[in-house]
Formats: structure tokens, sequence, C-alpha cells
């Protein structure tokens, strides 16, 4: 059987570098892109290394070629001027969808962010957690965009007939402890996050479908449930760090999903 290609879009980022030595097994391929420069391809990993930018339509077509599935991280991780939100990541997104039903791509995940539904309020969380598709409340242009990633993701799942899997994540970071107290509701431990990337590679046809992306921390407000029906099993817990965070959050991060993005300067790089 011929090799599985899994094509990663912002392989260079936080996430990107979190997961590049974890989802690479026998009989998959890991097609890295990105805009910056990645280390080259390590003598046992089976990677390539695209170099190129998620906006730029002839370089999408050219890494989906060939690809089977897409993790598309790529994009401003943080907020931005408008400008660069909307050119990056909403047209960016666009063109990354396109490229892939123009390939046949038929599995899609795309990287949202707790920041989409940032205004939510912690006292909404019933006692399984806040539901993965509760509707959008962003804090920050950044937040707007990765709202309007799902609805993209939506639109390409229903019109094209596309699994499109968008994944809200929390923080996902080596360990909770430079996000600060707030880290022990939000962290996705790497290897978590792993485990939720090969779930949501291999759930048989999910559709589209929001899943929360979160270790099961003592502390979370986020629903597992529906990222559990794909198969995710969450072996992490922030808590193991929490003597390292003896302080508390701060009013605005005890109160919403957002923390302390609800009160930052809208289009400012930070
Ligand atoms: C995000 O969406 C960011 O990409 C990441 O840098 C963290 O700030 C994270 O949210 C968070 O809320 O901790």
């Amino acid at each position: 059987m011929p090799d599985e290609r899994v094509l990663i879009t912002g392989a260079a980022g936080v996430v990107g570098t979190l997961m590049r030595p974890r989802l690479c097994r026998p009989g998959r391929v890991l097609r890295l892109l990105d805009l910056a420069e990645q280390p080259a391809a390590g003598a046992d990993e089976a990677v390539e290394i695209m170099t190129g930018s998620v906006t730029d339509p002839a370089v999408m077509a050219a890494v989906c070629e060939g690809a089977d599935a897409l993790i598309h991280l790529g994009g401003h991780s943080r907020e931005n001027s408008w400008k660069a939100t909307l050119d990056v990541n909403i047209d960016g997104t666009r063109t990354v969808l396109e490229a892939a039903r123009e390939a046949g791509i038929k599995r899609v995940i795309l990287a949202s962010s707790n920041h989409a539904v940032g205004f939510r309020r912690a006292e909404e969380a019933s006692e399984t957690g806040l539901p993965a598709d509760v509707s959008p409340r962003p804090d920050t242009y950044y937040g707007v965009s990765k709202a309007v990633i799902e609805a993209l993701g939506s639109l390409y799942a229903s019109r094209f007939g596309m699994d499109v899997i968008v994944v809200r994540i929390g923080s996902c970071f080596e360990t909770p402890i430079p996000l600060g107290p707030r880290g022990l509701i939000t962290w996705l431990s790497p290897d978590d996050g792993a485990r939720l990337f090969e779930a949501c590679l291999s759930a048989p046809s999910p559709g589209y479908q929001l899943v929360w992306g979160v270790s099961d921390n003592t502390r979370r407000i986020y629903s597992l449930a529906e990222a559990e029906a794909l198969g995710y099993q969450s072996h992490d817990n922030a808590e193991t760090f929490a003597e390292q965070l003896p302080t508390k959050p701060t009013p605005t991060e005890a109160e919403y999903v957002g923390g302390s993005f609800c009160t930052a300067p809208l289009g400012e790089f930070d």
C-alpha cells in the first residue's frame, strides 16, 4: 500500500513544531509547509519540506497534489492588524480549502481557537463543559478569523462532501507553566494534541465536526464528549503542574474563555 501523505500547513509554528515528531509514523509521509525555514528531514523521518504561503494559490495547488489529508495550522496565531488577519487567516484559509477541494483531499482538519468563543463566560459551562459547537463570541480580530475559518470549513463540508473537523484549541504548549494559572484550564498537552489529530485523521466519515482541543484538565470548562466521539482519549492533566502555578487566574481569566485576549487592544500585534 502506498504511504499516506498528510499535509501540514504552518508546520514551523508552535503547534506544528510540537506535532512534527508526534505525527510521524510508519506508512505515513508528512508534507510540511511553512513560510519560515524548517529543520531538514532527519535520517529516520519521512517528511517533505515545502516553503511557501497559504495565501498563494499556486503554492497550495502544488502542495495539495497527492496529499490524502490536510491539517491546516497556518496563519497568524495571535492578534494582528485587521488587514493581516483578513489576508492570511481568512482569505488564506479559503485558498487552502479551495486547493484541497481541487486536489480531491477528502479529510481536512482546521485549527480554530478558544478565542472564537472568547467572550463566552466560564459560568455558561455545564457540568460536562461548554459544548464544542457553542456559537461564536470572538474576543479579537483573531477570534473573528477563527469563527470565519469554522464557517468556511462548514461550507466546504456541506457543498463538497469533504470531512472537515475543526479543533478549537485551548493552549498547546510543552507545559502549561508559561501560560500562568489559566493554563490549568486551557492546556492541551502536545501528546494529547497528537492523539486528537490522530483521531481526527482516522474517524470514519465524521462529516463536519467542531471539537475542543484540550487535555482532560481537572479545571477544564470545555466538553470533551465531541472529541471523544471521534476516538480521542486524553491522557494528560494540567493539574500535575498546579504546584508550579500557585497564583489564581485574574478576574478576566476566570470569567471569560478568552482570558486576557478579551481586553487586549484590537488589531495590535502583541
Ligand atoms: C491561541 O489561539 C493562540 O494561538 C495561542 O498562542 C495561545 O495564546 C492560546 O490561544 C491561548 O488562549 O492560550
